[in-house]
């Protein structure tokens, strides 16, 4: 049976969006980031000894945005892109979660909860909070034409980009003023497969 590693309250919680989200059987390994993803067994799945991994057979996979191509791609349906075009844009949306908008959300949750009191500055969340202001209205404008990033249905590049846009709701971020993503998040984030991760 397909493994997936990690805890909710982790990157993991994408990975298990896109599990309940295709609907096959599962074993949720709970594996927190602290001492459990540093075991040799574990490290043994992902060498990086972070969360989350899934093991599917002989194929053990690290990085969440693979993860979920993956799970879309074998088990999915049509929460994979039928055309090679509207493939690559989920791949694109893809990096680019991880790349345009992770690492800002990330800085601010961070210096939000994470650091010591000591550490956390005011001055860091506030550049997180500009620098978001770049990639937000990209998405924005992409997604004033439909009501999804490839057109017309949610799609596993939706869940990508939403799952990392999620981090936000956790920091406390409000990005409302842009209103596509507004209701575009709204959308994605209501669906039963992600709040059912809420309890995992
Ligand atoms: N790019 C990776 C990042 C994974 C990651 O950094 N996970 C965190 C938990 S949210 C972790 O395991 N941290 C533990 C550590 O860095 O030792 C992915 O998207 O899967």
């Amino acid at each position: 049976m397909i493994k997936i590693y990690g805890i909710a309250g982790s990157r993991a919680r994408r990975s298990l969006w896109a599990i309940e989200e295709v609907g096959v059987e599962y074993e949720h390994v709970q594996t927190s980031f602290m001492d459990d993803s540093k075991t040799a067994e574990y490290l043994s799945i992902n060498p990086n000894g972070r969360v989350p991994a899934l093991l599917d057979g002989d194929l053990a996979l690290f990085e969440s945005m693979a993860i979920n191509l993956y799970l879309a791609n074998k088990y999915g349906g049509d929460l994979y892109p039928r055309t090679k075009e509207d493939e690559a844009r989920a791949i694109q949306w893809s990096f680019w979660g991880i790349t345009e908008l992770e690492p800002h959300l990330i800085q601010m949750v961070m210096h939000k909860m994470f650091l010591p009191e000591a550490e956390r500055s005011p001055q860091a969340i506030e550049a997180a909070e500009q620098a978001l202001e770049r990639p937000l209205p990209v998405l924005d404008a992409a997604l004033a034409e439909h009501p999804y990033l490839l057109g017309d249905s949610f799609t596993i590049a939706d869940l990508n980009v939403a799952g990392v846009l999620s981090t936000a709701l956790f920091a406390g971020y409000d990005y409302s003023k842009h209103a596509n993503v507004q209701r575009w998040a709204e959308a994605c984030l209501s669906r039963e497969a992600f709040v059912r991760t809420g309890s995992l």
